[in-house]
């Protein structure tokens, strides 16, 4: 997609995001000391503690601003959101599921430690996610706390995370046409960016409306983080080989730029992030420069 023109000027996105993923990473920290049994926290830590781009706290943390929250009322959930992302990953690398060896570069956790680990690791980050927010959230009033909760659980289980997973998994070595890609991807992957941007809201005291409004931004970007997922995966493919044709065409997997070629997938890909940020129209520029920011970032990140 092309650059947006309402990117904030003098908005320093960089630094932005380093210093809330320094306040995150040193949340996540905090939240999952090295206690006994050792092998259990070791493992959860492997995970939580890896270098992910925390772009769900991130958002979370930015939208509990935006609607005038302080960073600390949304800094919990934000990481109980980051601690569901990381589960989800350890059980998606099992033998039973992709069963892949490496991710963000080094061992899975189940070939750091071993399978029961790993599946327990999963277990216990997913009751720890929920705990989290439940315990440590502070000055928020205890509806919104049990609201978000709503949230969250909903977006993980089996109308969430689960279900994405689950139709994935069945739809292997069939033929998958463009709506039940995008059932995947919306399950898979937006409903949690859709938690921590609506969570981040509601923890900040937003409105029904605007909690509404950022949940649209928060579904576009959503889906465009996976359309550009799908198109990486054909174009560094490609450089990486010095050929035209990806990765992805040469496997069975369904993807955007599969179902509907790369052009049209790019331009897909331009309407979404219009779609996110027309929805932050309503809000000040300036307050809304991080999502502005987020979007433009997902739509052009190169990882
Ligand atoms: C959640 C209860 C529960 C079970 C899990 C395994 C499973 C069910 C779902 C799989 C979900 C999955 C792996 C979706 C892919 C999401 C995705 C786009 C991951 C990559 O996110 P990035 O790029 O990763 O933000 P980093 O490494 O930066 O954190």
């Amino acid at each position: 997609p092309k650059p947006l023109k309402f990117v904030v000027p003098n908005f320093n996105f960089h630094e932005y995001m380093s210093t809330k993923a320094k306040k995150i990473n040193a949340a996540l920290d905090d939240a999952v000391p090295l206690q006994n049994p050792i092998k259990i926290h070791e493992s959860m830590r492997y995970s939580l503690l890896a270098g992910g781009k925390r772009v769900r706290p991130v958002l979370c943390l930015a939208a509990c601003e935006l609607v005038g929250g302080d960073e600390a009322m949304a800094l919990p959930v934000a990481c109980s959101i980051e601690m569901i992302h990381t589960m989800s990953l350890i059980h998606d690398d099992l033998p039973c599921m992709d069963n892949d060896d490496l991710r963000r570069g080094k061992p899975t956790n189940h070939k750091a430690f071993d399978e029961e680990t790993a599946v327990l690791a999963g277990d216990a980050l997913l009751s720890l996610a929920f705990e989290h927010v439940a315990a440590k959230t502070r000055d928020v009033v205890p509806h919104r706390v049990v609201q978000a909760i709503v949230e969250l659980g909903s977006a993980v289980g089996s109308e969430g995370l689960v279900a994405g997973q689950v139709v994935d998994i069945c739809s292997e070595g069939k033929s998958v046409g463009l709506d039940e890609l995008e059932y995947i991807h919306v399950h898979k992957t937006s409903k949690l960016l859709e938690a921590a941007v609506v969570c981040g809201a509601i923890m900040g005291g937003g409105g029904g409306v605007e909690v509404e409004r950022l949940r649209k931004y928060a579904r576009c970007i959503g889906l465009l983080f996976q359309v550009v997922d799908d198109i990486l995966d054909v174009t560094k493919t490609s450089e990486e080989l010095g050929k035209t044709a990806g990765k992805d065409l040469a496997s069975d997997k369904a993807t955007y730029p599969r179902l509907m070629g790369l052009e049209k997938a790019k331009e897909f890909a331009g309407e979404l992030v219009a779609k996110a940020v027309e929805e932050l129209r309503h809000f000040d520029d300036l307050k809304a420069a991080p999502l502005y920011h987020l979007a433009d970032y997902i739509a052009h990140r190169q990882n």
